[in-house]
């Protein structure tokens, strides 16, 4: 038995991304099952986690079901000590939890006007005082963290710890809502545009290819403000491998990069590997060695 995580669209569900994080950033294992926001295939795939009513809820491998994100993070430190999901310095895991809870109960006016969507971005927005007020009290909380605990690593502590995965969302409607933010906070939102875990979310997101038009905003499009993926698309010819990288079973679906066809045993998984080549390491591995 392993953990079951249950999300939404993880286009646009936040705290999905952060329910995602927590497992993904620090190596454990879990089963995503995914259903559609505002439908019944979510309530219907809520109804087995019961008594959640949100996505991400998980399920332990003994069974027990558990909600909320705060305690999602909290129940799986407690269960996994060495995974690092909190510093280890016990001042900056105070403040770790602190600011975490923070973003759990908060920035509400920033969570309401600029929702998480990644697969659009703006030139500009028109941040109401409210949200430059979040946006204030980010760059203190921020630049607090990082120059007390960040010097050993790029993160708000030093090394990535659930912290980080709290404010990830944060760093998508900050970059995507082209918001005024400092310098300081803008190399922290670059992190997260960068961080591989984020990227393969954002590429699973669009391999999910599902648009939900109530979260488009009026606002002139700019280009996706993170690293543009290696362009590849979707073939019919034979691959170089037989067997999936992901799964060893036989190929199915190809993609073309760089002039080599790869395949894989389903279209998610090629979708997926398709919108950001470079963020799955078995697809790497498997290509790197290919070339070798
Ligand atoms: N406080 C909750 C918030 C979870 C939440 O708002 N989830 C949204 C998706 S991002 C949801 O499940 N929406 C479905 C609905 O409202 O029916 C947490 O920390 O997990």
């Amino acid at each position: 038995m392993t953990y079951e995580l249950a999300i939404g669209d993880r286009s646009y569900s936040s705290w999905s991304l952060r329910g995602w994080l927590l497992f993904e950033k620090f190596g454990i294992p879990v089963r995503v099952r995914k259903g559609d926001l505002y439908s019944d295939d979510l309530q219907g795939l809520l109804a087995d986690f019961a008594p959640a009513r949100l996505v991400p809820a998980i399920r332990t491998p003994d069974g027990e079901v558990v909600g909320e994100t705060i305690a999602i993070a909290e129940t799986l430190a407690e269960r996994h000590p060495d995974a690092g999901i909190w510093p280890a310095d016990p001042a900056a895991r105070a403040m770790a939890r602190y600011v975490a809870a923070e973003m759990h109960s908060g920035f509400r006016d920033l969570r309401n006007e600029c929702p998480m969507d990644l697969l659009n971005s703006y030139e500009d927005s028109r941040p109401s005082v409210a949200v430059l007020a979040d946006l204030a009290r980010l760059e203190e909380i921020w630049a607090r963290a990082r120059g007390r605990f960040g010097q050993s690593g790029k993160w708000l502590f030093g090394n990535y710890s659930a912290a980080d995965a709290f404010f990830a969302p944060v760093a998508a409607r900050i970059a995507t809502h082209n918001l005024p933010v400092s310098t300081l906070a803008k190399d922290y939102v670059d992190m997260h545009l960068q961080d591989h875990a984020f990227r393969r979310w954002r590429a699973m997101g669009k391999a999910e290819n599902r648009v939900l038009s109530v979260y488009a905003m009026p606002y002139k499009q700019k280009p996706w403000p993170g690293p543009a993926p290696q362009p590849a698309a979707a073939t019919d010819e034979p691959s170089i491998n037989r067997t999936c990288p992901y799964s060893g079973k036989p190929v199915t679906h190809s993609l073309r990069l760089n002039g080599q066809v790869w395949g894989f045993c389903n279209p998610f998984c090629r979708d997926k590997t398709m919108h950001d080549p470079d963020v799955w390491p078995a697809f790497i591995q498997m290509v790197e060695h290919q070339q070798a």
